[in-house]
């Protein structure tokens, strides 16, 4: 961080030089405040302006990392600097270019002008870390642009764009060209006019009845948000003031926002790889094919063009590629009539997808992704043809969900260049993105996919190749133990309703109906050869073998009645359990939800640690991003392994103990790796293995 103290024709310009983005870390508060102090005693300065560098980012608020440690109540305060600059003599400008978020928008609130470039994005997202806004955010907002819109942006946490915090009173200019010329021209311009300080404190607010929360919006923070913008009605604006900071740091010391907080980094370290050589750039992408125009094929293509990009799409059957097309079309037609994307919005996207039927035609592409029948015969031949055609800089990409990624790289002269990109199901709408890495597959091709990953908005996670990756191999798991808790006793509906209280988005019984269970079958028979010491309960395969194919067959473990999506218990279904537990001399037995969502959390824990000390998975937040984005985990208990640290590792091994002397011994033994870092103290989210 540099100390930057500039004066242009008697404005002070203070950048925030924190990257990546600005965020307002102690040293940076400590360093503002001086360079203040600084322009308060500077006889030719008229008026401050504070501006981020780089053009990315004002700043995006406090430092997240800081949390919970010494540093983020040191002096300064960020409270108490904004009320430093509040109390300036001289007018402050706030210059924002790029985002302005959090308490990097409360900072520019406690200015006495703020203007903004075209690009920025102006937000309070305190919310989605199971916060609210801590330095004044909760007062001043309502106040400027009153109570109703200030509410609703901080309950959603969602930005608005320059043009539209221009429209709501948040700003007083928006300005193009080159911004910080324009911003000091704007400014001296004011300050030519005889204006200068402003206190937005002193604006009364007007009374606006609050919408009331419904059960998906009514968190503890957003309770608490709508106590502290109550009280810029009622309260003094000191008292309402003390309000929000207290209710601020109740909720900084919650398990919720430990739990989102532990997330957002979890998703952001996630993308970077684990023993990189310095110096490791990405390569260019600019023409992408998607080889296979089914569900999944046409998904992807669809992701690429909801970024931005011109993408081909190959089916060497035509009536597979029409289909996939038509799909496509149908897709962006609804989002138009759910009034998501405008009709041009569609009809460009439509366009960016450029169907093709030759493998000629997709020869110069620089990144292909093959998404064809999962079967390694078939992806053999995909995979020779693309070899043969593409051109030799080209990465090729499987989006298997199971298969060997070395025995498909092995199929090709460029193994370096393979990699799987598991995409999950619906490809657009999903957010999680497992990069498989082969023996072979380089480090800038992994840094390549990962930056992809990013544009694409999806969380990229690498792993290893092995079966079922991270995601499902910890997926059956976990599906394995609600099926054995179904046959000693518990209900399918029991385990799913047990887990949904809990907090996950579906019970796993109800989404391996909606998977197709035909699907979960064979991928078992597979299961029962390769791992053998290892026991499912067989009910679950009388159902597939009785012909219910689950949601899309309209009966599965449950009743769907008249093609709704919606699960009812079938008398049919309970009968086949009961039988199934009279052959297999089980006596039911009851079992309270405590038990069932434990037994189940320790399913994923113990897997995701083996899936680490095997180097499948690179770090433990990679388990909690995989189980986060692609499964259903609710994100205010931040993952599995997050669950297992809050808990207690020792206590994680006495259960898992129990459980292993109870049943099943090698599943339930507490692995090495658990019990070392047990023993040091440490936590399995921080873990980190040694990369390459
Ligand atoms: C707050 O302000 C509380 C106050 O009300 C009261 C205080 C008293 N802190 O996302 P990216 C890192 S709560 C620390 O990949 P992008 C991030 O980890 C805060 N670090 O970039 C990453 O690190 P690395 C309210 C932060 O361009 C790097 O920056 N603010 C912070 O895709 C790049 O981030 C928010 O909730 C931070 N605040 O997206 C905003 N922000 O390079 C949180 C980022 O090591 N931030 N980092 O992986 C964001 O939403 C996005 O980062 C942003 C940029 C949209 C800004």
């Amino acid at each position: 961080m540099t100390n930057m103290y500039e004066v242009r024709a008697g404005i002070a310009l203070l950048t925030l030089d924190n990257p990546p983005v600005n965020a307002l870390s102690h040293a940076l508060r400590r360093s503002l405040a001086e360079r203040l102090a600084r322009c308060l005693a500077d006889p030719s300065v008229r008026g401050i302006m504070l501006l981020g560098t780089g053009g990315r980012a004002f700043s995006a608020g406090a430092d997240i990392s800081e949390f919970d440690s010494p540093a983020s109540q040191a002096d300064p305060s960020l409270s108490s600097l904004i009320q430093r600059i509040k109390n300036s003599s001289l007018p402050v400008l706030a210059a924002i270019d790029g985002h302005a978020l959090g308490g990097g928008l409360e900072l520019a609130l406690g200015c006495h002008w703020r203007v903004a470039s075209g690009k920025s994005r102006l937000g309070l997202p305190e919310i989605h870390l199971g916060l609210i806004p801590g330095a004044g955010g909760t007062q001043r907002l309502p106040r400027l642009i009153g109570v109703k819109p200030a509410y609703e942006m901080m309950l959603s946490g969602r930005p608005v764009d320059a043009e539209r915090a221009l429209a709501l009173g948040l700003v007083d200019g928006v300005l193009e060209g080159d911004f910080r010329e324009q911003a000091i021209h704007w400014f001296l311009a004011l300050l030519d006019s005889g204006r200068g300080v402003r206190p937005s404190r002193e604006q009364p607010v007007a009374e606006d009845a609050l919408p009331p929360l419904s059960d998906r919006t009514s968190t503890h923070a957003a309770q608490a948000l709508r106590r502290c913008v109550e009280a810029s009605i009622h309260q003094p604006f000191d008292v309402a003031l003390q309000l929000e900071r207290e209710t601020f740091a109740t909720l900084e010391q919650s398990a919720q926002s430990a739990a989102l907080r532990h997330g957002f980094f979890a998703e952001r370290r996630a993308s970077h790889l684990l023993g990189l050589e310095a110096g490791t750039r990405p390569l260019p992408l600019r023409q992408i094919a998607v080889v296979g125009a089914g569900t999944m094929g046409s998904g992807i293509a669809m992701c690429f063009a909801n970024a931005g990009f011109a993408v081909s799409l190959l089916d060497v059957n035509p009536d597979s590629l029409a289909r996939g097309l038509s799909t496509i079309r149908q897709t962006y037609e609804d989002q138009v009539r759910k009034g998501r994307l405008s009709v041009e919005a569609a009809e460009g996207r439509v366009r960016q997808i450029e169907p093709h039927s030759g493998f000629e035609a997709i020869a110069d592409a620089d990144l292909v992704i093959e998404a064809v029948f999962e079967e390694l015969a078939v992806k053999q031949t995909v995979f020779e043809t693309l070899d043969r055609v593409m051109k030799p800089s080209a990465l090729l990409a499987s989006n298997t969900s199971t298969l060997d990624i070395d025995s498909i790289a092995g199929f090709t002269q460029r193994p370096g260049q393979v990699l799987g990109l598991h995409f999950f199901s619906p490809a657009p709408v999903m957010r999680l993105l497992e990069i498989v890495r082969g023996r072979a597959t380089r480090d800038d091709v992994l840094v390549t996919v990962l930056d992809l990953a990013k544009t694409l908005g999806k969380v990229g996670v690498v792993a290893r190749s092995g079966d079922g990756f991270i995601g499902n191999r910890m997926w059956h798991q976990y599906l394995r133990q609600a099926s054995l808790l179904v046959e000693e006793g518990a209900s399918p509906m029991q385990v799913d309703r047990a887990l949904q209280d809990w907090g996950f988005a579906m019970g796993p019984l109800r989404v391996a109906d909606l998977a197709g269970l035909d699907v979960g079958y064979s991928i078992r028979q597979r299961q029962y050869r390769d791992y053998p010491h290892q026991r499912w309960s067989g009910w679950l395969d009388r159902i597939s073998e009785a012909g219910r194919l689950g949601l899309k067959g309209g009966q599965g473990i449950y009743a769907y009645p008249e093609g709704s999506r919606q699960p009812a218990e079938d008398p049919v279904i309970q009968a086949l359990i009961d039988e199934f537990r009279r052959e297999h001399g089980v006596v039911a037995r009851s079992f309270s939800d405590e038990e069932i969502v434990s037994r189940c959390l320790d399913a994923l824990s113990v897997e995701g640690i083996r899936l680490l000390e095997e180097g499948i998975a690179q770090r433990g937040s990679d388990v909690d991003a995989v189980f986060l984005n692609g499964y259903g985990f609710p994100r205010a208990q931040g993952g599995p392994l997050f669950q297992a640290d809050q808990a207690g590792l020792p206590a994680l091994i006495s259960r898992l103990k129990l459980r292993a002397a109870e049943s099943e011994v090698p599943f339930w033994t507490p692995p090495r790796l658990l019990c070392n870092l047990a023993q040091r103290g440490d936590s399995l989210s921080a873990y980190e293995g040694e990369g390459r």
